[in-house]
C-alpha cells in the first residue's frame, strides 16, 4: 500500500477515536473500556504488530476478514495492541486498522498495548515519532497528537464470556474484577490496574516479582487463576512477548505474537481463530495458527 498523506492519516485516526468515544459501536456491548465479544461470532485475534504490515496483510487475506464482513458473516477482528514502534510499516498498520474500524465499527475491536499506553507511562523503544517526522515533517506533530488521542480511546480488554479474556500484557497482581478492568482507564494512575494489564508477563512460578521491563510485574499461575475465576473464563489470551514459534502456552495463558522482527530473532508469527461456540476443546491452543 502507499503511505497515506498526513491529512488522510489524521482523518482516519480522528474518525476511529470519535467512534470509540461515542461508545458501544453498532451491536457491540461494552462496559467502560471492556468489550463483550458477541457469543455467536467468530473472533480473529491478532497479537502485537509493531509495524509489520506484511503479517497483518497475511492474516487479513488468509481469513478473508473484510470479504466475510461485507457478506454479513458474523466475524470479529480483535487486535491486542502494540501497533507501532520497532517495525518498518508503522503508519501502514495504523492506517489499515483504523480504516477497518471506521468501515466496520461493530466488527473491529482495537485494544491498547503498552505502546499505546497513557502518556505518563514511558515506553521504549518509541521510534514512532521519528517515523512520523521523516514522513510528514512539519505535520508530524499534528499526526502524533491524533495518534495519542486515539490511544486514549482504545479498549483495555475484551471478553468472550465463559471462554476467554483478551488483553495486551497480563493479569494484575491485586485481585481484580471485570469492573476494575472496565474502569482501569479512569482509575489510572491512582490504581496500578491499567499499567499492569498493559505491561505484565506470565511466569511459571507462583506469586509475583517486579518486571525487568521496569514497569509491571511477572505474575504466576495462582494470579492467573484468581483473575480467570473472578471474571468466569477459562483462559487468558495476550500478546506483549515475542517467541521463536509465534506463540507460547503457559498454563491457562496463551501468548500470541503476530509480527516478525527478524532482527530480534522473531521469525514466526501467529494469530488465533476462535470459532463460535460448538464443542469447546480441552484448551484453546488448537485455535492458534502460525505462519
Ligand atoms: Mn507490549
Amino acid at each position: 500500500m502507499s503511505v497515506p498523506d498526513a491529512n488522510q492519516l489524521i482523518e482516519a485516526l480522528s474518525d476511529a477515536a470519535s467512534i470509540l468515544k461515542r461508545g458501544s459501536p453498532r451491536g457491540l456491548r461494552t462496559k467502560g473500556k471492556l468489550v463483550y465479544l458477541p457469543t455467536d461470532f467468530e473472533a480473529i485475534i491478532i497479537g502485537d504488530l509493531h509495524g509489520d504490515y506484511t503479517s497483518l496483510q497475511h492474516i487479513l487475506t488468509t481469513t478473508w476478514f473484510s470479504e466475510r464482513v461485507k457478506d454479513g458473516e458474523p466475524v470479529m477482528l480483535v487486535c491486542m495492541g502494540d501497533y507501532i514502534d520497532r517495525g518498518p510499516s508503522q503508519v501502514e498498520v495504523l492506517y489499515t486498522l483504523t480504516g477497518l474500524l471506521v468501515e466496520h465499527p461493530g466488527n473491529v475491536v482495537l485494544l491498547r498495548g503498552n505502546h499505546e499506553g497513557p502518556g505518563d507511562v514511558r515506553v521504549r523503544p518509541h521510534d514512532f515519532p521519528q517515523v512520523l517526522r521523516r514522513l510528514y515533517e512539519e505535520d508530524s506533530w499534528q499526526v502524533y497528537r491524533s495518534f495519542r488521542a486515539l490511544a486514549d480511546q482504545l479498549y483495555t480488554a475484551a471478553i468472550a464470556p465463559g471462554r476467554v479474556l483478551v488483553l495486551h500484557g497480563g493479569a494484575p497482581i491485586e485481585s481484580t474484577s471485570l469492573d476494575d478492568i472496565a474502569q482501569a482507564h479512569r482509575t489510572h494512575p491512582e490504581k496500578d490496574t491499567l499499567r499492569q494489564i498493559l505491561w505484565n508477563d506470565p511466569v511459571a512460578q507462583s506469586g509475583y516479582t517486579p518486571s525487568m521491563r521496569g514497569v509491571g510485574y511477572h505474575f504466576g499461575p495462582d494470579i492467573t487463576k484468581r483473575l480467570l475465576d473472578a471474571v468466569h473464563v477459562k483462559a487468558l489470551i495476550r500478546g506483549h512477548q515475542g517467541s521463536t514459534t509465534g506463540y507460547r502456552v503457559m498454563g491457562d495463558v496463551i501468548t500470541v505474537y503476530s509480527c516478525k522482527l527478524p532482527h530480534l530473532d522473531n521469525t514466526r508469527a501467529a494469530y488465533m481463530e476462535l470459532p463460535y461456540l460448538h464443542d469447546e476443546p480441552e484448551n484453546f491452543t488448537s485455535y492458534v495458527k502460525t505462519f
